[in-house]
């Protein structure tokens, strides 16, 4: 039985990639920092099935330990300071934890178990200012916030502990992907869950900043069976992981609404406060090359994303017992008791 250790398994991915790998026989060991309070939600379903160890990114010694003490086989490294807007306030401590993180797991590897293979979460973002479209392995990096400075160092470390140590090290350059899981901060969550409590009349719109911004937008339950994928090739490569679609946030915001009935004009507001110093306008990736080496393809289309999401929030609102006020339920919902 192979054993895999995830740091960020409290995250939107880290739940759904130690699900995907409980379903491929291994072993799975979590990395979670010590919080006041508990931030495993995600993996309540799954806590029994995984053996959560405690550390933090920002400890070297903690790394050293749990690598010792479980001996891996595979390590993903999920955990990130991950929330862009955040990383403009917090430009220290995202470097802290997504850039230089990464050379202290790293590190750890190289020290303690040189013969395990290493995935690291790379991102689009890195693309920023893109220099060209779609967005593919070899497209220059131009990020434009402190999170895509970091993600950027991090990527190169792990290119270059690939090139000075023979590591089995590698890169996914994920694109935006989404779920019912996804932090409430970021703007596809924002949007259905805010659906979902105009229509129970717990809230009366939903101000937003830059609805013109486009996104190559996926599932994240898809996204996770690549970087399993890109562990399991013979030589250590990096990867674009995306639809091949893009979709500005507006049209995020139609579909979301139409599911319930409702026109997005009349609910969505602009509050300059949520624009950002420097935006990224447009992103679209290109996943050939994965489709190619990995047989990886998505199987959740744009429509059905924005569907499932919006159905996952009104589904909550409706087990607490709330009425609907604006709008209809999809049909789906109301025949499920
Ligand atoms: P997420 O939901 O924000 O999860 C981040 C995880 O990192 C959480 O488990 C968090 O723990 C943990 N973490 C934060 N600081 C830490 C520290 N100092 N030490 C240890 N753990 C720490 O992010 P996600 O959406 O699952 O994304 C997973 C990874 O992929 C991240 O590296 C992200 O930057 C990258 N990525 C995401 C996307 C996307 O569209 N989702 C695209 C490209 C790349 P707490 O629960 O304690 O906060
Ligand atoms: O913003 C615009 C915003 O915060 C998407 C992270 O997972 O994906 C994510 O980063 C777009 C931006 O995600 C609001 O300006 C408009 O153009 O959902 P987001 P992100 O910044 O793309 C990448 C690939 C990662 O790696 C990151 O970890 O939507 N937008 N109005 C808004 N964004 C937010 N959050 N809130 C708004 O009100």
């Amino acid at each position: 039985m192979k054993t895999a250790f995830i740091t960020g398994i409290t995250g939107q991915d880290g739940s759904y990639l130690a699900e995907h790998l409980l379903t491929q026989g291994y072993r799975v060991v979590g990395m979670m920092r010590r919080t006041a309070t508990p931030s495993t939600e995600r993996i309540e379903g799954i806590l029994d099935q995984v053996e959560i160890a405690h550390g933090d990114l920002l400890d070297q010694s903690s790394l050293m330990r749990l690598l010792e003490e479980y001996q891996p086989d595979e390590i993903y490294n999920l955990a990130a300071q991950s929330f862009v807007h955040a990383s403009f306030h917090e430009p220290i401590h995202t470097a802290e934890v997504t850039a230089v993180g990464v050379s202290r797991l790293l590190e750890a590897m190289r020290l303690v178990v040189p013969g395990a293979r290493y995935y690291q979460a790379s991102s689009s973002e890195m693309f920023g200012k893109v220099s060209e479209t779609p967005q593919k392995e070899s497209t220059p990096f131009h990020p434009r916030s402190p999170y895509g400075v970091s993600k950027v160092y991090a990527h190169w470390a792990t290119v270059n502990y690939r090139e000075s140590y023979d590591l089995f090290c590698c890169s996914g350059i994920l694109f935006n992907h989404e779920s019912p899981r996804r932090g409430i901060e970021f703007v596809t969550r924002k949007i259905t869950a805010g659906v979902a409590a105009i229509v129970f009349g717990k809230q009366e719109g939903i101000p937003l900043g830059n609805l013109d911004a486009r996104r190559d937008w996926g599932f994240a339950g898809d996204y996770v069976e690549a970087m399993h994928l890109m562990l399991q090739q013979d030589e250590p490569k990096d990867f674009v992981v995306a639809t091949g679609e893009t979709h500005s946030v507006r049209d995020f915001c139609r579909i979301a609404f139409s599911r319930v009935g409702l026109d997005y004009e009349d609910f969505v507001s602009v509050d300059p406060k949520f624009y950002r110093p420097a935006e990224v306008d447009l992103l679209l990736g290109d996943p050939s090359l994965a489709r190619e080496n990995l047989g990886w393809t998505p199987r959740t289309s744009f429509e059905e994303l924005v569907h499932l999401m919006v159905d996952s929030d009104l589904a909550h609102h409706k087990d607490l017992g709330l009425q609907v006020q604006k709008g209809s339920l999809p049909e789906s919902l109301l025949t499920t008791t």
